[in-house]
């Protein structure tokens, strides 16, 4: 079944982004078309055991299809996106990206604790009803602190010291020396989910990749000495991705692969010949093995992709952006359930996300712009533990608002979705991003 994209990738690009802004949080929202909402989670309290002199601001991005803001997720996805501006400023060009991200990063900043450490998140004690933001009137607590959300302040501040000018870009640079230097004091305190506290946890008990990837970034913003020595000791160490919000050393070695280091540069590319090998086998065209259909598969895929082009960043190759191509074609609707996974694209696209804002707002099309997380072949919702024994990874999936673990959105899975379309965009402008209707589409029956 061929898909018939209603618009041109350049939109697609913009409706990505624009559901960024579709995820604040702080203040009212209106994309038009009676998506909307008014000033929001503006009741905010430190959990026991934070304590801080004042409050966080109120901004940044709900995380998800819930409006919780967790420091973890949001400093990969923000370092995604910044990382898309930096290597393909030109597919930005009429679109703010800058101006939707400092959205996020004064939050994260304002999440820094007298002492540099960051708080791990700040959300409600529980998942609120599917409510629309306004009407969500728990606090909104400030809890923990933890050295992978110091990290990755570090990280995404140091970027943003480079990027931005003036006062925001001092204040960002400091921001990182002084997550830095706390982190040296306290390179593994481990967040857990406090008692009564149910939100999501984002639980890593390792948070040497994301201070490897700060290292990797303070450096490049000429920031600290001794960021890069710790870069030199431990970059060997570095995955060679996909990343994913729990594993962000890809990212310092691609920082590092940017930057010239030949050591680096050879596994990036040793890694996307891989990748690029195993998408040539796959039935889809696609890099995942079985186990990648975890929760956020799609984001997995997505990543997949950003990893192949960065490494045509550093040794161009057309495979990389054809795997890169084919990967977004299985996202938009070359795949067993022939459906778009964005919401608002293609012909047949997710209608029921599990995104308070589209289950609240009366409207029968859900909100715009938004990947879904993919199929899960762990039975990790109600409706997927009700799937057929023996259901492929690749099928379980269910375009139902109840299936959390497969059909939520998140903003750390719209992100490398806005780097894919900007990288195709800027490295093969004749192709576009529209899937290659040319290409066989595999039946279910196929499988
Ligand atoms: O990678 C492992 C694999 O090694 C393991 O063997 C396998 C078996 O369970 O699972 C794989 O891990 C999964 C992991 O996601 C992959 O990143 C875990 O099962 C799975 O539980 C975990 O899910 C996370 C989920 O929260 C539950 O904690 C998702 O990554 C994460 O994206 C999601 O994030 C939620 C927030 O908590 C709350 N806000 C919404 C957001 C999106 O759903
Ligand atoms: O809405 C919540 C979603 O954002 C989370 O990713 C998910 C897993 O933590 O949990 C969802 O909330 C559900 C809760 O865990 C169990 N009761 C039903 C909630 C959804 O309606
Ligand atoms: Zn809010």
């Amino acid at each position: 079944m061929a898909i018939a994209a209603p618009a041109g990738a350049g939109e697609l690009l913009r409706m990505t982004v624009r559901a960024f802004h579709g995820q604040r949080c702080g203040t009212g929202v209106d994309l038009g078309d009676g998506y909307r909402y008014g000033a929001c989670h503006r009741r905010a309290a430190f959990h026991s055991g934070a304590r801080g002199k004042t409050l966080p601001v109120n901004k940044g991005w709900h995380d998800a299809g819930d409006y919780g803001r967790y420091v973890v997720n949001s400093g990969i996805a923000t370092g995604t996106l910044l990382w898309a501006w930096e290597l393909f400023p030109e597919s930005f060009e009429d679109i703010d990206l800058l101006d939707e991200v400092r959205w996020n990063l004064e939050w994260m900043l304002s999440m820094q604790d007298e002492d540099g450490g960051v708080w791990h998140k700040q959300t409600s004690l529980d998942f609120p009803g599917f409510v629309m933001p306004h009407d969500d009137e728990s606090i909104s607590y400030v809890i923990g602190k933890g050295s992978c959300a110091t990290a990755n302040l570090a990280a995404v501040s140091a970027m943003a010291a480079r990027i931005y000018d003036g006062a925001f870009a001092e204040e960002n640079l400091k921001a990182s020396r002084r997550a830095w230097r706390w982190l040296e004091q306290h390179p593994n305190v481990r967040f857990r989910n406090p008692s009564g506290v149910a939100t999501g946890e984002y639980g890593d008990k390792d948070c040497s990749d994301e201070r490897l990837w700060a290292a990797a970034e303070l450096w490049k913003s000429g920031g600290d000495r001794d960021a890069k020595v710790h870069l030199l000791a431990n970059l060997h160490r570095a995955e060679t991705g996909p990343p994913s919000w729990k594993e962000v050393g890809a990212l310092a070695l691609w920082r590092a692969a940017l930057e010239g280091d030949g050591h680096s540069m050879r596994r990036t590319v040793a890694a996307a010949d891989v990748v690029v090998a195993r998408a040539r086998e796959h039935q889809w065209r696609i890099p995942m093995r079985e186990r990648d259909f975890v929760w956020g598969s799609n984001g997995v895929a997505a990543n997949y992709a950003m990893q192949l082009l960065v490494a045509n960043e550093i040794r161009p190759d057309a495979r990389y952006v054809a795997v890169a191509r084919d990967i977004l074609d299985y996202l938009l609707g070359r795949n067993p359930f022939g459906m778009s996974y964005v919401t608002g694209y293609g012909k047949q696209s997710v209608q029921h996300p599990h995104h308070r804002p589209s289950g609240a707002d009366g409207i029968d099309a859900p909100w715009p712009g938004l990947l879904a997380g993919g199929p899960n072949r762990n039975r990790q919702d109600p409706v997927l533990k009700k799937m057929p024994r023996g259901t492929p990874p690749i099928r379980m999936y269910a375009d139902d608002q109840e299936s959390y673990a497969s059909n939520e959105i998140a903003i750390n899975w719209n992100a490398p979705l806005v780097f894919l379309l900007a990288g195709l965009e800027s490295r093969s402008p004749a192709a576009g991003a529209v899937p290659d209707r040319s290409l066989p589409i595999r039946r279910l029956s196929d499988d």
